[in-house]
């Protein structure tokens, strides 16, 4: 795989958690001002056209502010863009077929919720995953029970891929999931919830390096 995961803090976006269009790129730019190192662009409730030129915008202010973008899902939108990977979730392509359209073009992250998950997507070639949720998420029905934190430290035995901890990650959770063995945390609301985003980011950056 030739590129590294060189970030510690996956930030997820959800678009619906601001007013609109102009104060949620703010808010994303507030967190790379913050020192999140990447984003993965997550609406998938868009239409392809829109999606797309979401895409763009995104990939201008991630590179303005040297971090990397990730597309949930779709490959297409990833090359389109030139965005440095995509993420794969449990309804899409799986890592294989993603790895065989993009080549070593795009890092493939891959969402997992057991150890077999986990390990099958390495075995596919993805080049790391989330795994949870581990806690319990704002919209808890979304993403299921929580697997909790053996689960996570199980995972981060079996495989030799970065782990990111996903699901209810907090601040003061933060020191047990990295002593769980994750690599990172992902997360959505802990960040982008916050009434002061550049400082949040600042105390996650803060924790965790
Ligand atoms: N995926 P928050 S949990 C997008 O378990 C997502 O794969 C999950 O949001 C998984 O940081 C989750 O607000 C939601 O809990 C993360």
């Amino acid at each position: 795989m030739g590129l590294d995961i060189d970030f510690r803090i996956y930030l997820i976006t959800d678009r619906k958690m601001f007013a609109d269009s102009g104060s949620f790129f703010a808010g994303i730019e507030e967190a790379l001002k913050g020192g999140v190192r990447a984003v993965q662009l997550r609406e998938k409730d868009l239409g392809t056209r829109d999606l797309l030129t979401m895409a763009y915008r995104m990939r201008e202010l991630t590179k303005r502010n040297e971090a990397r973008l990730f597309i949930n899902d779709r490959v297409d939108i990833a090359m389109a863009v030139g965005a440095d990977g995509v993420h794969l979730g449990r309804t899409g392509i799986p890592a294989y077929a993603a790895r065989q359209a993009a080549g070593e073009s795009l890092l493939i992250g891959v969402s997992a919720h057991s150890v077999e998950e986990a390990k099958k997507a390495e075995g596919e070639g993805a080049d790391f995953i989330t795994i949870g949720p581990v806690y319990e998420t704002p919209s808890k029905m979304k993403y299921g029970v929580p697997v909790g934190i053996d689960v996570l430290k199980e995972v981060a035995k079996q495989v030799r891929m970065p782990v990111f901890a996903i699901g209810g990650i907090r601040i003061e959770r933060a020191g047990e999931v990295l002593q769980g063995g994750a690599s990172g945390i992902a997360l959505i609301s802990a960040i982008l919830a916050s009434k002061d985003i550049r400082k949040i980011t600042e105390e996650f950056v803060r924790c965790i390096s």
